[in-house]
């Protein structure tokens, strides 16, 4: 014989049960395979008060669609670039890069002497030991926020 305690049990079971199988497991695979790019390391280089600093990151991106990085922009900067140090006729420079694209699975570095974000006209908020909120923008239209560390001449 079933007591009361025991088919409030089942009541729940079945109700529970009616739950799960109504909730859409596969939402959830679809949202991790759409996933956005990820950043990752952000730190931003401050050599000189007024002098323009050069940001550095990780970007991956764990999702099946490629993306495209078109730039950046950050209350604590006049404006932000994308840029390239190059060597061109043996001469260490740097060229601005209009878009950069994050194959799907993909990763890019940002690190000296290669791909770098340029803050122009750095505000008092770069200071190195605090960290500023730098938004990497996409071709379409998605954006990213990172808190970037801001790091010394030495990069430490
Ligand atoms: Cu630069």
């Amino acid at each position: 014989m079933l007591d009361n305690r025991t088919i409030g049990a089942r009541v729940a079971g079945v109700v529970l049960g009616a739950v799960l199988a109504a909730t859409p497991i596969a939402a959830t695979a679809v949202r991790a395979q759409d996933a956005g790019p990820t950043l990752s390391k952000p730190w931003i280089r401050m050599v000189m008060p007024s002098r323009p600093a050069a940001g550095y990151f990780q970007l991956s991106n764990p999702g099946d669609t490629g993306a495209a990085l078109t730039g950046a922009e950050s209350t604590a900067c006049g404006s932000v670039m994308l840029h390239r140090s190059v060597t061109r006729n043996g001469q260490a420079t740097m060229e601005m890069v209009k878009s950069i694209k994050l194959m799907p699975h993909g990763t890019i570095l940002f690190s000296p002497g290669g791909y770098h974000l340029m803050c122009m006209e750095p505000t008092e908020a770069v200071v190195p030991g605090k960290t500023v909120q730098i938004t990497l923008k996409f071709a379409d239209g998605t954006s990213l926020t990172g808190d970037f560390e801001v790091r010394g001449a030495a990069g430490n």
